[in-house]
């Protein structure tokens, strides 16, 4: 793929056109001279060169300000799809400008989505994440993973885990709307999540902090024998649109603590990748006092660890001939995946953390946080080793492949390297957790001459995940660079003591020789992230996504969680209330700017099962559905429907209203709720 001068001239004119290079360049010019060119020097007024001098824009302000500008009424050519963090759900963010579009509700109730707010669909999916029968009402999203087809993006789906409570939710980007939440039955947190094969047939979910299986009790001192690793593979659906739990599977691993994960591809189609620390199966400092070693220093003291090499191909087969139950999941005992060859180590230095594929399959780069280099290993050379038996057992007898013999390269890049994008143009660029900064680097053959470090881009401040366009697929676009970075410092308005991440944008279109003191790369723009702690995001390209978003449901009467026609919705002209013995069941419609009904009265204690349909079918014409006091909002975008169950526990009266400002009559779409006391 070595394709870089090509692309790099194509892709110039796409962000700056001729013309607007040569406006810009009178403009920088007008600016640096201090020629204000007659026009009166105020940051509100006069020229642009004028705005340009006020403000004090140095030329790669101008520069920076120029390749993000989205005109009002245009649209970004890029999504982020990012994990929200701790806000348990994922935003989606338009680059250049950097704009935020949605905030995506997965497992954390989400007030204007009507996200767990009474609707029962949505009741019920967040019922799915429940741990043992406990609502857990948020979750701390790491990894988001787009739906791919041949290992390119296809904009149908998105995939996101929540490292606190091992679970995984599915995405369905025709209406952006959460489909399903799993619990792992065997997890209780996890981390290597998620990430997709190829074709979206498996999402996988590597674990964490090691228990015993299904997170029953075992004394810590039985940490060698009874606590297990696992990765567990998912089965996806895609007619569905859900994973389908019952062909899904999972492999007990050594107590280690697995990481991140990624799949291979091309070359590596049907192998899985996955990280790991603490091999040392350190069990923490113990009791205050007794001299115990913390975990810190304990799972950190070895100058290895292993990447987990895993042959899904052949372990779907495994797990059908020798997979046992556990809690309802099938998994693959450790000792059938030795004695089956479906799960191999190597060593990986200094507490590593990201594993990543490069486009072709061909590489798996890791970086260890202790170590300075990022080490790549050859799959070719991976696949040699095992075809000689080239290794020694661990300690639990699974082989642990030669070092030297797979190493294809390690390149120094600074300290901390965490994760690793790609481009089109032969260039990896590998997060600097300690640096703070962001390295570029060369990748050797096929893509490039030689294994070497470009330079590096100072990024504010301590950068974890970094994403490209289309940075995980087989055919990444470059372009585009966002440092995800945990700490911002000195960078806003301190808004107390938490403050917020913040997302750098930067410019990778450059050769590295056009700006040598940062490899080429230009930092574009900081968005502060005030809501949670995003780890990961992938970024797609607008237009895949388009040519599946729906704007308006298809049909009215539409029920998000079959996507069909719901034959019980309420319709124009079928508008009903239906008193059953101590039942209320309501068919109620929504349209600019009236419920019909628009006056419900219960008794207290009734139960009461209300249907509503947004009969309205133009664009963005959302109503709400609020009812105070019981905790109720419900949204209902353009042909929705949905029901809503309560019981009339409070008597009063309770004014319902549109909750979405739809017309100019919108405060009086509204109704009356009376509860009757009994
Ligand atoms: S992880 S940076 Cu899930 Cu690296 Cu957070
Ligand atoms: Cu409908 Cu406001």
């Amino acid at each position: 793929m070595p394709r870089r001068s090509a692309w790099r001239v194509g892709r110039s004119k796409l962000i700056l056109g001729v013309g607007v290079v040569i406006a810009v360049m009178a403009l920088i010019a007008a600016a640096c001279s201090g020629d204000d060119g007659g026009g009166e020097s105020s940051a509100l007024g006069g020229s642009a060169a004028d705005i340009a001098q006020a403000r004090g824009l140095t030329e790669a302000d101008i520069s920076a300000a120029l390749k993000t500008y989205v005109p009002s009424g245009q649209q970004d050519e890029y999504l982020i799809f990012s994990s929200g963090g701790h806000a348990g759900q994922v935003f989606v963010i338009g680059v250049p400008s950097m704009r935020l579009l949605k905030t995506i509700g997965v497992f954390t109730p989400e007030p204007w989505q009507g996200w767990g707010y009474g609707d029962q669909d949505t009741m019920e999916i967040l019922e799915q994440g429940r741990v043992d029968g406990n609502d857990v009402l948020w979750a701390d999203t790491h990894h988001p993973a787009l739906s791919e087809t041949d290992g390119d993006y296809d904009g149908e789906f998105v995939f996101i885990n929540d490292k606190a409570n091992a679970r995984v939710a599915v995405i369905d980007l025709r209406d952006f709307e959460t489909k399903q939440i799993l619990k792992n039955p065997i997890a209780i947190n996890d981390h290597g999540g998620t990430f997709v094969t190829p074709n979206t047939e498996w999402v996988i979910e590597g674990g964490q902090y090691a228990t015993p299986n299904g997170w029953e009790y075992a004394p810590i001192s039985e940490y060698e024998s009874e606590y297990k690793g696992m990765v567990t593979f998912w089965k996806f659906d895609r007619s569905a649109g859900r994973i389908d739990a019952d062909s899904s599977f999972a492999m007990e691993l050594p107590p280690y603590w697995q990481d991140l994960c990624d799949a291979g591809k091309l070359v590596s189609e049907g192998w899985v990748f996955c990280n790991s620390f603490n091999t040392e199966l350190a069990t923490g400092s113990g009791d205050v006092g007794s001299g115990g070693e913390a975990f810190e220093a304990g799972a950190s003291a070895r100058d290895n660890d292993y990447m987990h090499v895993i042959n899904l191909d052949k372990a779907v087969g495994v797990a059908a001939s020798k997979g046992v139950d556990i809690n309802g999941m099938t998994v693959i005992p450790l000792q059938a995946s030795i004695d089956e060859g479906l799960l191999y180590f190597v060593p990986e230095p200094k507490s590593p953390h990201g594993v990543d594929i490069t486009p072709g399959g061909e590489y798996m780069v890791i970086s260890g946080k202790l170590d300075p280099h990022v080490t790549v290993y050859s799959f070719d050379k991976i696949q040699d080793a095992i075809a000689a038996q080239n290794w020694q057992p661990d300690q639990y007898g699974v082989p642990v492949l030669d070092f030297d013999s797979v190493l294809e390269a390690q390149v120094e890049l600074g300290l901390g390297p965490l994760h690793t994008q790609f481009d089109g143009d032969g260039y990896a660029y590998t997060s600097l957790f300690l640096n703070s900064s962001v390295a570029r680097w060369s990748l050797g053959p096929p893509y490039g001459d030689e294994w070497k470090l470009e330079g590096e881009i100072p990024v504010h401040y301590n950068i974890g995940h970094l994403v490209a366009a289309e940075g995980d697929t087989v055919d990444p676009d470059g372009r585009y660079l966002v440092a995800l970075n945990k700490w911002s410092i000195d960078r806003f308005f301190p808004p107390g003591p938490l403050l917020p991440q913040n997302f750098q944008l930067i410019d990778i279109t450059e050769a590295p020789e056009a700006a040598p003191d940062t490899a080429g790369m230009q930092l574009l723009y900081d968005m502060p992230i005030g809501v949670g702690e995003p780890h990961y995001a992938q970024m797609i390209k607008a237009d895949k996504v388009l040519d599946h978003v729906w704007e308006v449901y298809p049909e009215i009467g539409w029920d998000p969680s079959t996507m069909s026609v719901d034959p019980n919705a309420p319709m124009a002209g079928n508008e009903r209330v239906v008193r059953n013995g101590d039942t209320v069941e309501i068919w109620m419609t929504l349209v600019r700017s009236h419920y019909t009904p628009d006056r419900i009265e219960v008794k207290a204690g009734d139960r009461v099962i209300w249907h509503l349909t947004n009969i309205d079918t133009s664009k963005d014409a959302t109503h709400g559905f609020s009812v105070p006091g019981y905790n109720i909002n419900v949204s209902l975008e353009p042909g929705e429907t949905a029901t809503v169950e309560f019981d009339a526990t409070m008597d009063g009266v309770f004014p319902f209203y549109c909750s979405e400002f739809c017309s100019a009559l919108h405060l009086e779409m509204a109704g009356y709720f009376l509860v009757a006391p009994e």
